[in-house]
Protein backbone atom coordinates (compact mmCIF):
# COMPACT_ATOMS: atom_id res chain seq x y z
CA UNK A 1 0.00 0.00 0.00
CA UNK A 2 1.81 3.42 -0.86
CA UNK A 3 1.76 5.85 1.63
CA UNK A 4 -0.22 8.74 1.73
CA UNK A 5 -0.64 11.94 3.93
CA UNK A 6 -4.35 10.41 5.17
CA UNK A 7 -2.59 7.15 5.63
CA UNK A 8 0.52 8.27 7.55
CA UNK A 9 -1.13 10.79 10.04
CA UNK A 10 -4.33 8.09 10.86
CA UNK A 11 -1.56 5.71 12.18
CA UNK A 12 0.87 7.91 13.78
CA UNK A 13 -1.85 9.31 15.19
CA UNK A 14 -3.20 5.90 17.03
CA UNK A 15 0.42 5.53 18.00
CA UNK A 16 0.33 8.61 19.57
CA UNK A 17 -3.43 8.10 21.43
CA UNK A 18 -1.24 4.93 22.90
CA UNK A 19 1.72 7.12 24.30
CA UNK A 20 -0.78 9.03 25.69
CA UNK A 21 -2.07 6.32 27.52
CA UNK A 22 0.92 4.97 28.91
CA UNK A 23 1.95 5.13 32.46
CA UNK A 24 5.66 4.46 31.66
CA UNK A 25 7.51 7.85 33.24
CA UNK A 26 9.97 7.96 30.19
CA UNK A 27 6.76 7.90 27.55
CA UNK A 28 7.04 11.54 27.90
CA UNK A 29 10.40 11.85 27.13
CA UNK A 30 13.73 10.10 28.49
CA UNK A 31 17.61 11.71 29.01
CA UNK A 32 20.80 9.77 29.76
CA UNK A 33 22.29 11.49 32.43
CA UNK A 34 25.64 9.80 33.83
CA UNK A 35 24.67 6.51 32.76
CA UNK A 36 21.42 6.44 34.54
CA UNK A 37 17.57 6.55 32.10
CA UNK A 38 15.62 9.38 33.41
CA UNK A 39 12.37 11.20 32.82
CA UNK A 40 13.29 14.35 30.18
CA UNK A 41 11.48 16.82 32.55
CA UNK A 42 14.15 15.85 35.37
CA UNK A 43 16.93 16.46 33.26
CA UNK A 44 19.46 19.04 34.15
CA UNK A 45 22.40 20.37 32.98
CA UNK A 46 25.06 21.96 35.20
CA UNK A 47 25.39 26.26 34.85
CA UNK A 48 28.83 25.82 34.33
CA UNK A 49 28.98 24.00 31.18
CA UNK A 50 29.97 25.96 28.43
CA UNK A 51 27.36 24.92 26.08
CA UNK A 52 25.35 27.15 28.20
CA UNK A 53 27.48 29.46 28.91
CA UNK A 54 29.00 30.34 25.30
CA UNK A 55 27.23 27.86 22.87
CA UNK A 56 30.69 26.05 22.95
CA UNK A 57 29.23 22.41 21.32
CA UNK A 58 27.97 20.90 18.30
CA UNK A 59 24.27 18.66 18.00
CA UNK A 60 22.68 16.17 15.68
CA UNK A 61 18.70 15.10 15.86
CA UNK A 62 18.29 11.63 14.02
CA UNK A 63 14.18 10.76 14.15
CA UNK A 64 12.46 7.29 15.10
CA UNK A 65 9.68 6.99 13.16
CA UNK A 66 7.18 3.93 13.53
CA UNK A 67 9.82 2.22 15.74
CA UNK A 68 12.52 2.47 13.19
CA UNK A 69 15.59 5.04 13.50
CA UNK A 70 16.16 6.48 10.14
CA UNK A 71 19.56 6.92 8.67
CA UNK A 72 21.18 7.00 12.39
CA UNK A 73 24.49 6.09 10.58
CA UNK A 74 24.40 9.43 8.73
CA UNK A 75 23.44 11.96 11.89
CA UNK A 76 26.67 10.56 13.77
CA UNK A 77 28.91 10.57 10.68
CA UNK A 78 27.74 14.24 10.80
CA UNK A 79 28.09 14.76 14.40
CA UNK A 80 31.79 13.47 14.28
CA UNK A 81 32.78 15.61 11.63
CA UNK A 82 31.08 18.55 13.64
CA UNK A 83 32.63 17.44 16.52
CA UNK A 84 36.26 17.35 14.94
CA UNK A 85 35.36 20.87 13.38
CA UNK A 86 35.27 22.17 16.84
CA UNK A 87 37.99 20.19 18.12
CA UNK A 88 35.62 18.50 20.41
CA UNK A 89 35.32 14.53 21.25
CA UNK A 90 32.39 12.60 21.85
CA UNK A 91 33.19 11.03 25.17
CA UNK A 92 31.96 7.33 24.11
CA UNK A 93 32.56 4.66 21.34
CA UNK A 94 30.70 4.90 18.50
CA UNK A 95 29.47 1.01 18.86
CA UNK A 96 28.08 2.49 23.25
CA UNK A 97 26.75 5.51 21.77
CA UNK A 98 24.39 3.59 18.81
CA UNK A 99 23.08 1.17 21.86
CA UNK A 100 22.87 3.71 24.47
CA UNK A 101 20.67 4.93 22.03
CA UNK A 102 18.38 2.48 21.08
CA UNK A 103 17.84 1.63 24.14
CA UNK A 104 16.87 5.00 25.35
CA UNK A 105 14.03 4.77 22.86
CA UNK A 106 13.17 1.45 23.67
CA UNK A 107 13.55 2.20 26.81
CA UNK A 108 10.64 4.93 26.71
CA UNK A 109 8.50 2.99 23.98
CA UNK A 110 8.15 6.03 21.86
CA UNK A 111 7.68 5.03 18.66
CA UNK A 112 8.16 8.24 16.85
CA UNK A 113 10.75 10.49 18.61
CA UNK A 114 12.92 13.38 18.31
CA UNK A 115 16.61 12.33 19.12
CA UNK A 116 18.86 14.98 20.34
CA UNK A 117 22.78 13.89 21.03
CA UNK A 118 24.37 17.44 22.32
CA UNK A 119 28.37 17.18 22.69
CA UNK A 120 29.70 20.80 24.68
CA UNK A 121 33.12 21.25 25.70
CA UNK A 122 32.62 20.67 29.21
CA UNK A 123 32.95 22.75 32.55
CA UNK A 124 36.18 24.23 31.56
CA UNK A 125 35.91 27.64 29.33
CA UNK A 126 38.13 27.63 26.64
CA UNK A 127 40.45 30.41 27.95
CA UNK A 128 41.03 27.62 30.65
CA UNK A 129 42.17 24.81 28.77
CA UNK A 130 43.35 23.68 25.37
CA UNK A 131 40.59 21.36 23.72
CA UNK A 132 42.70 18.35 23.81
CA UNK A 133 42.65 18.61 27.69
CA UNK A 134 38.85 19.30 28.10
CA UNK A 135 36.77 16.92 29.57
CA UNK A 136 33.72 16.95 27.03
CA UNK A 137 29.88 16.40 27.85
CA UNK A 138 27.68 14.21 26.19
CA UNK A 139 23.76 14.92 26.48
CA UNK A 140 21.12 12.38 24.77
CA UNK A 141 17.06 12.63 25.00
CA UNK A 142 14.27 11.54 23.23
CA UNK A 143 11.00 12.99 23.24
CA UNK A 144 7.85 12.34 21.06
CA UNK A 145 8.40 13.89 17.07
CA UNK A 146 8.34 17.48 16.52
CA UNK A 147 6.89 18.58 13.69
CA UNK A 148 8.26 22.04 12.62
CA UNK A 149 4.98 22.36 10.18
CA UNK A 150 2.39 20.94 12.06
CA UNK A 151 0.89 17.64 9.77
CA UNK A 152 -2.76 19.34 9.20
CA UNK A 153 -0.51 22.31 8.00
CA UNK A 154 1.16 20.38 5.51
CA UNK A 155 -2.30 19.49 3.86
CA UNK A 156 -2.29 23.18 2.43
CA UNK A 157 1.73 24.04 2.84
CA UNK A 158 2.69 26.49 5.23
CA UNK A 159 3.58 30.51 4.71
CA UNK A 160 6.83 31.97 4.50
CA UNK A 161 8.91 35.47 4.11
CA UNK A 162 12.48 36.32 3.08
CA UNK A 163 13.76 37.97 6.20
CA UNK A 164 14.42 41.98 5.35
CA UNK A 165 15.46 42.39 8.83
CA UNK A 166 18.01 39.46 9.07
CA UNK A 167 20.37 37.68 6.83
CA UNK A 168 21.98 34.27 7.86
CA UNK A 169 25.05 34.65 9.77
CA UNK A 170 28.26 34.12 7.28
CA UNK A 171 30.11 31.23 7.27
CA UNK A 172 33.50 33.49 7.77
CA UNK A 173 31.83 33.56 10.35
CA UNK A 174 30.30 30.78 12.29
CA UNK A 175 30.83 27.42 10.31
CA UNK A 176 26.40 26.13 9.54
CA UNK A 177 27.67 22.54 8.07
CA UNK A 178 28.55 22.20 11.91
CA UNK A 179 25.18 22.10 12.98
CA UNK A 180 24.98 24.61 16.44
CA UNK A 181 22.67 25.93 18.18
CA UNK A 182 23.46 30.05 18.01
CA UNK A 183 19.81 30.44 17.02
CA UNK A 184 20.50 34.02 17.45
CA UNK A 185 19.42 34.77 13.63
CA UNK A 186 16.76 32.45 13.45
CA UNK A 187 15.44 33.52 16.37
CA UNK A 188 15.03 37.02 15.01
CA UNK A 189 13.60 35.63 11.43
CA UNK A 190 10.98 33.87 13.47
CA UNK A 191 9.89 36.96 15.11
CA UNK A 192 10.43 38.86 11.76
CA UNK A 193 7.80 35.98 9.91
CA UNK A 194 5.11 36.46 12.76
CA UNK A 195 5.20 40.19 12.16
CA UNK A 196 4.68 39.57 8.60
CA UNK A 197 1.79 37.40 9.34
CA UNK A 198 3.64 34.55 8.41
CA UNK A 199 5.38 31.01 9.72
CA UNK A 200 8.53 30.35 8.39
CA UNK A 201 11.96 32.53 7.37
CA UNK A 202 13.92 32.39 4.43
CA UNK A 203 16.96 33.94 5.60
CA UNK A 204 19.25 35.64 2.61
CA UNK A 205 22.86 35.21 2.23
CA UNK A 206 23.36 39.11 2.17
CA UNK A 207 24.89 38.43 -1.41
CA UNK A 208 21.53 37.73 -2.92
CA UNK A 209 20.87 33.88 -2.26
CA UNK A 210 18.67 32.39 0.03
CA UNK A 211 20.28 29.54 2.56
CA UNK A 212 18.37 28.07 5.05
CA UNK A 213 15.76 28.94 7.33
CA UNK A 214 15.01 27.64 11.14
CA UNK A 215 15.48 24.78 11.25
CA UNK A 216 15.57 23.29 7.90
CA UNK A 217 17.25 23.38 4.25
CA UNK A 218 14.85 24.92 1.45
CA UNK A 219 14.35 23.69 -2.00
CA UNK A 220 12.99 25.86 -4.76
CA UNK A 221 10.90 23.76 -7.92
CA UNK A 222 10.95 25.73 -11.46
CA UNK A 223 10.56 23.35 -15.08
CA UNK A 224 11.06 20.44 -12.93
CA UNK A 225 14.25 20.93 -11.96
CA UNK A 226 15.44 20.74 -7.86
CA UNK A 227 17.52 23.57 -6.51
CA UNK A 228 18.59 23.75 -3.09
CA UNK A 229 21.56 26.11 -1.81
CA UNK A 230 24.96 24.78 -1.54
CA UNK A 231 26.32 27.51 1.15
CA UNK A 232 25.83 28.82 4.04
CA UNK A 233 23.50 25.99 5.07
CA UNK A 234 23.58 22.68 7.37
CA UNK A 235 24.00 20.16 5.02
CA UNK A 236 20.73 18.41 5.89
CA UNK A 237 20.23 14.26 5.94
CA UNK A 238 16.79 15.12 5.03
CA UNK A 239 17.91 17.39 2.18
CA UNK A 240 20.58 14.33 1.13
CA UNK A 241 17.27 12.14 1.20
CA UNK A 242 15.11 13.96 -1.12
CA UNK A 243 18.20 14.89 -3.55
CA UNK A 244 18.44 10.85 -3.66
CA UNK A 245 14.89 10.37 -3.72
CA UNK A 246 14.45 13.02 -6.49
CA UNK A 247 17.08 11.19 -8.58
CA UNK A 248 15.48 7.83 -8.11
CA UNK A 249 12.50 9.72 -9.77
CA UNK A 250 14.14 11.04 -12.58
CA UNK A 251 14.31 14.71 -11.66
CA UNK A 252 17.39 17.17 -12.06
CA UNK A 253 18.88 18.35 -9.22
CA UNK A 254 21.69 20.98 -8.25
CA UNK A 255 23.46 22.02 -5.14
CA UNK A 256 24.39 25.34 -6.22
CA UNK A 257 23.88 28.58 -5.35
CA UNK A 258 19.89 29.66 -5.47
CA UNK A 259 19.37 33.48 -6.13
CA UNK A 260 16.43 35.14 -4.14
CA UNK A 261 14.54 35.77 -7.10
CA UNK A 262 14.41 31.81 -7.52
CA UNK A 263 11.98 31.29 -4.93
CA UNK A 264 9.80 34.46 -5.73
CA UNK A 265 9.67 32.25 -9.84
CA UNK A 266 9.39 28.87 -8.74
CA UNK A 267 7.02 26.69 -9.37
CA UNK A 268 6.99 24.70 -6.09
CA UNK A 269 8.61 25.67 -2.93
CA UNK A 270 9.41 23.14 0.08
CA UNK A 271 11.68 22.62 3.22
CA UNK A 272 12.95 19.69 4.75
CA UNK A 273 13.97 18.55 8.01
CA UNK A 274 14.29 15.89 10.25
CA UNK A 275 11.82 17.43 12.44
CA UNK A 276 8.99 17.14 9.90
CA UNK A 277 10.25 15.91 6.77
CA UNK A 278 8.85 17.77 3.63
CA UNK A 279 7.15 20.74 4.47
CA UNK A 280 4.95 22.17 1.14
CA UNK A 281 5.59 26.17 1.24
CA UNK A 282 2.27 27.58 -0.56
CA UNK A 283 2.72 31.45 0.43
CA UNK A 284 5.71 33.46 -0.08
CA UNK A 285 5.16 37.04 0.64
CA UNK A 286 2.06 36.85 0.76
CA UNK A 287 1.55 36.12 -2.59
CA UNK A 288 0.82 32.38 -3.96
CA UNK A 289 3.17 30.11 -4.72
CA UNK A 290 3.18 28.52 -8.32
CA UNK A 291 -0.95 27.82 -7.95
CA UNK A 292 -1.02 28.20 -4.16
CA UNK A 293 -1.42 24.85 -3.78
CA UNK A 294 1.05 21.81 -2.49
CA UNK A 295 2.53 20.40 -6.16
CA UNK A 296 2.95 17.48 -7.59
CA UNK A 297 6.78 17.32 -6.74
CA UNK A 298 6.71 17.94 -3.46
CA UNK A 299 3.77 15.61 -2.58
CA UNK A 300 5.42 12.77 -4.60
CA UNK A 301 8.73 13.50 -2.68
CA UNK A 302 6.44 13.46 0.48
CA UNK A 303 4.96 10.49 0.33
CA UNK A 304 8.57 9.11 -1.26
CA UNK A 305 10.07 9.98 1.70
CA UNK A 306 8.10 8.71 4.05
CA UNK A 307 7.88 5.16 2.21
CA UNK A 308 12.18 5.50 3.09
CA UNK A 309 11.04 5.40 6.31
CA UNK A 310 10.77 1.57 6.28
CA UNK A 311 13.66 1.04 3.44
CA UNK A 312 15.72 -1.73 5.86
CA UNK A 313 18.92 0.25 3.92
CA UNK A 314 18.25 3.18 5.45
CA UNK A 315 16.36 2.38 8.82
CA UNK A 316 16.26 -0.38 11.57
CA UNK A 317 13.12 -1.23 13.50
CA UNK A 318 13.79 -0.92 17.66
CA UNK A 319 13.12 -3.05 19.97
CA UNK A 320 10.72 -2.55 22.46
CA UNK A 321 10.39 -4.57 25.62
N1 LIG B 1 19.27 23.60 8.77
C1 LIG B 1 19.25 23.84 10.10
C2 LIG B 1 19.76 25.12 10.62
C3 LIG B 1 18.72 22.88 10.98
O1 LIG B 1 18.71 23.10 12.30
C4 LIG B 1 18.20 21.67 10.46
C5 LIG B 1 17.57 20.63 11.35
C6 LIG B 1 18.26 21.46 9.06
C7 LIG B 1 18.81 22.45 8.26
C8 LIG B 1 17.82 20.17 8.42
O2 LIG B 1 18.75 19.15 8.71
P1 LIG B 1 18.31 17.62 8.76
O3 LIG B 1 17.58 17.33 7.49
O4 LIG B 1 19.57 16.87 8.87
O5 LIG B 1 17.43 17.46 9.93
N2 LIG B 1 17.01 21.23 12.50
C9 LIG B 1 15.89 20.67 13.22
C10 LIG B 1 15.32 21.74 14.10
C11 LIG B 1 14.19 21.30 14.94
C12 LIG B 1 13.44 22.47 15.57
O6 LIG B 1 12.93 22.23 16.66
O7 LIG B 1 13.35 23.55 14.97
C13 LIG B 1 16.37 19.51 13.99
O8 LIG B 1 17.34 19.72 14.72
O9 LIG B 1 15.76 18.46 13.88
Amino acid sequence: MPITMDSLFDAYRQRTEALKASDNPLARGVAVIDGAFIPLAEAKIPLMDQGFLHSDLTYDVPAVWDGRYFRLDDHLDRLEASCAKLRLRIPMTRPALRETLVEMVARSGIRDAYVSLIVTRGLKFVREVRPEHAVNHLYLYAQPYIWVMPPDLQRTGGSAVVTRTVRRTPPGAMDPTVKNLQWGDFTRGVIEAGDRGAIYPILPDGDGNITEGSGFNIFVVKDGVLRTPRRGVLEGVTRRTVLELAAAKGLATAVEEVPVSAAYDCDELFFTTTAGGVMPITELDGAPVGGGQVGPIARGLWEAYWQAHYDPALSFAVEYR
